[in-house]
């Protein structure tokens, strides 16, 4: 792959007014046998992407798990890390996350400053991404670990200031996120408000399980839907959500 053709193909969705759908896979409630029936049910449904990461990592398996969802698969996997040590060269991409929805400097550069020659030396293509964390209902690790309060569900001005300053702030993507398992998805209302407001391509996820929901968000303004925790309880959902997304 050239060294930019994930975000390429990303600005490419929002240009054409086209839909995504990424797949997302924690290493840590996984296995290998997991990950290959993952695969094959990603690649009969034409899943778009493959995001690997998760709040913790306490498995060891990331390299691992990505090689085996390459040796059945050609969906570009991009990486979504919890945390600066979840970086492998196996992957073709990552999200370089600034979660510009806290205040909290180790998330807006610390971190980044003290892993930036171990990302480099990686060769991964880097997709600057403002991480917007949204209240969905229950804490998310995310809020907890960084000491950052997300933004109120229904405070949707403050979303949309805070993606105007991600894309002035030269972030490639937005990630708006009600965080893994929300009870409360972002609603329609302030994904469309944002979407109206940018013109880089939106990222959402958090809490969706339907494919009303999927689509919903998709005709809100969303360019790419994320989906986990609801795939670990029902893997057969991904042909569903992916048949959803791309109809719209
Ligand atoms: C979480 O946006 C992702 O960071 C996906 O959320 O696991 O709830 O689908 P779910």
């Amino acid at each position: 792959m050239s060294s930019s053709s994930v975000l390429n193909s990303l600005v490419n969705l929002r240009k054409q007014n086209k839909k995504a759908f990424a797949v997302l896979i924690d290493p840590d409630n996984t296995d290998m046998d997991q990950i290959i029936e993952t695969a094959q049910l990603c690649n009969d449904a034409n899943v778009d992407y493959v995001f690997v990461g998760g709040s913790l990592m306490l498995s060891n398996h990331l390299d691992e798990c990505i090689k085996t969802f390459k040796s059945k698969s050609s969906i570009p996997v991009i990486l979504f890390p919890g945390s600066p040590s979840q970086v492998s060269k196996e992957a073709d991409a990552l999200l370089y996350l600034s979660l510009i929805s806290g205040r909290n400097p180790e998330l807006l550069i610390g971190a980044h400053v003290v892993s930036a020659p171990k990302i480099k030396a990686s060769g991964l293509e880097i997709i600057s991404t403002g991480y917007i964390v949204i209240d969905g209902g229950k804490p998310t690790t995310v809020s907890y670990m960084s000491h950052s309060a997300p933004i109120p569900f229904d405070k949707d001005d403050i979303a949309v200031c805070t993606a105007i300053a991600g894309e002035f702030l030269g972030k490639n993507v937005l990630y708006m996120d009600a965080g893994s398992g929300a009870i409360n998805p972002i609603s329609e209302k302030m994904i469309q408000k944002v979407s109206n407001q940018i013109s880089i391509p939106l990222i959402v996820g958090g809490g969706i399980s339907s494919p009303e929901k999927a689509i919903a968000n998709c005709q809100a303004g969303a360019d790419i839907i994320v989906v986990g925790n609801a795939l670990e309880k029902n893997n057969h959902l991904i042909k569903v959500l992916a048949e959803a997304i791309h109809s719209c």
